[in-house]
């Protein structure tokens, strides 16, 4: 997940809450890639996932992403949406915990098409190595130099458009990118903050970067003021108290407005600006993309990687 909702950091880090979203994403990620998900619908997907997330006593971050085959993130279900993993496809399940606003981001590739084992397996070794570099005091930069290196050993291509975050509290993206690209104008990693890093990749007939498609079904606030509808001031309010600056789907709230009537509300709140609609984001070419993610805080000797078990 790499939603930019503008917002800073505010508070010193609570390395216990990360810690504890961390354990919770990790185990319901662990269960997605155990299961076979073929014949299921997106809307179970996220439906499932997301209540075990809260069965563990914690908060979605984020609405579950099922981005599916070339769609490389920012798909969420539709509420009752229908579309039904085949076997044949390759679907990126990207997860998002929160404790009191402090984010675990994390996400496995499950896929049911052998020929692109390998496209999962070289999005798991750049993360892995990736990881393996980082301490206190790296630069972004090389990290990127890293996931490039080991994507493009194996005849693949980064998304060189995506790259991975710091985090903040109840803040997706804290303002700095772990690239996935060899890159300038880098920074060094801080042992008081938490980053989520991503390799996406795709197959060397790929572009190698995401376009925006038109489907947009995730939304989060992007500041807030009255819009002289009363009703639609009453479902930012509602988007407030529920999910702050967070991303949020439609499906969070049918549950209080009827679905037709909450998208007229939204599309109010957009007009206004109040709040925005992220596209989903596309293979230029039209390839497949993998991913993988963990969320981790650099410390002097390597780094704590909050997303393990
Ligand atoms: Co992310």
């Amino acid at each position: 997940m790499i939603l930019n909702n503008n917002q800073k950091q505010q508070k010193p880090m609570q390395v216990d809450d990360y810690l504890k979203a961390g354990k919770i994403a990790a185990q319901v990620r662990e269960n997605v890639r155990k299961k076979n998900w073929v014949g299921s619908t997106v809307a179970e997907i996220c439906e499932e996932v997301e209540g075990e997330i809260q069965r563990l006593g914690a908060k979605c971050a984020f609405p579950v992403n099922t981005s599916i085959n070339e769609v490389a993130a920012h798909y969420t279900a539709e509420p009752n949406d229908q579309k039904t993993i085949s076997d044949t496809d390759l679907v990126k399940i990207d997860l998002g915990v929160q404790i009191n606003g402090y984010i675990a981001d994390t996400a496995v590739t499950v896929c049911y098409d052998p020929n692109y084992d390998s496209l999962v397996q070289a999005a798991e070794d750049a993360l892995k190595n990736a990881i393996s570099m980082i301490k206190i005091g790296v630069k972004a930069s090389d990290i990127g130099r890293t996931i490039e290196k080991t994507i493009k050993q194996v005849g693949f291509l980064p998304i060189a458009n995506l790259s991975g975050h710091s985090l903040a509290q109840y803040t997706i993206h804290g303002g700095k990118s772990i690239p996935n690209i060899w890159s300038i104008g880098s920074f060094s990693l801080s042992g008081s903050v938490a980053y989520a890093c991503e390799p996406f990749v795709t197959t060397g007939k790929g572009m190698g970067f995401v376009q925006e498609g038109k489907i947009k079904n995730i939304f989060a606030l992007s500041s807030r003021k009255k819009t002289k509808n009363e009703e639609a001031d009453k479902l930012q309010e509602y988007i407030w108290t529920n999910f702050n600056m967070l991303p949020f789907a439609l499906r969070w709230i049918v549950k209080e407005w009827e679905e037709k009537k909450a998208r007229e509300l939204l599309e109010i709140l957009i007009k206004k600006k109040v709040v925005h609609a992220y596209p989903i984001l596309v293979e230029a070419g039209n390839q497949r993309v993998a991913q993988a993610e963990h969320t981790f805080i650099p410390t002097e000797q390597g780094v704590t990687v909050t997303t393990t078990l």
